[in-house]
């Protein structure tokens, strides 16, 4: 079976572990603890003509730029990159993840994630903003929520979808309207409304 790995960077707090965790166990915690070092775990996922294996990583966010994170990022084929919507320092930090991916894993695709998406009401990074500044990039950008798993589910079978095309990477990101297919990464249509 063909095996990917997959990075989840971002700031503390974001949701890193419980993303995660949703997809893995398919649970919620929300008690919160800090993910010392980093963490792993692996799910199969059904593609319909085949079945890969994500190994997907979670790195304690904390610890950010201040130590080299030797071999977290190695040969990861997509880094999902997380901010949390109602906390705009770990959107204005994305900037400075985004330096540290594309000195560590430069081939790697970058899937931005805004998440917390329950919390809607606590918004501070307007959907249009962040899709914009993904589409810039040419990331793909969807919401989700790990307390209800809206988008969760989609955003992996995405990732999945992205690691096994043959076309060449797209990593354009369209327009914020929601969309039911399962490669709406690769298109790159990104979506607000998980
Ligand atoms: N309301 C809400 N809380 C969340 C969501 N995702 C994570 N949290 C909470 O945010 C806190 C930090 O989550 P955690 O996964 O530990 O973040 P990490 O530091 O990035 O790994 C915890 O208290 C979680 O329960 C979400 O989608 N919605
Ligand atoms: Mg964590």
């Amino acid at each position: 079976m063909q095996t990917f790995k997959i990075v989840i960077a971002g700031n503390g707090g974001v949701g890193k572990s419980s993303l995660l965790h949703r997809y893995v166990a398919g649970q919620f915690n929300r008690s919160y603890s800090v993910t010392i070092g980093a963490d792993f775990a692996s799910r199969e996922v059904d593609l319909g003509d085949e079945t890969i294996r994500l190994v997907i990583w979670d790195l304690a966010g904390q610890r950010r730029f201040h130590v080299v994170r030797d071999g977290f990022y190695r040969g990861a084929k997509v880094v999902i990159l997380v901010f949390d919507i109602t906390n705009p320092e770990s959107w204005e930090d994305l900037s400075l993840w985004e330096e540290e991916i594309s000195q560590q894993v430069p081939d790697a695709q970058i899937v931005v994630v805004g998440n917390k998406a329950d919390l809607n009401h606590e918004r501070v990074i307007p959907c249009n903003a962040a899709h914009r500044w993904a589409k810039q990039r040419r990331y793909g950008y969807v919401e989700t929520s790990c307390a209800t798993g809206a988008g969760v589910d989609d955003l992996f079978v995405g990732i999945a979808h992205l690691v096994t095309s043959y076309e060449a990477p797209i990593r354009r990101a369209n327009s914020c309207s929601a969309t039911s297919s399962s490669n709406f990464l690769k298109r790159g249509n990104g979506r607000c409304s998980p």
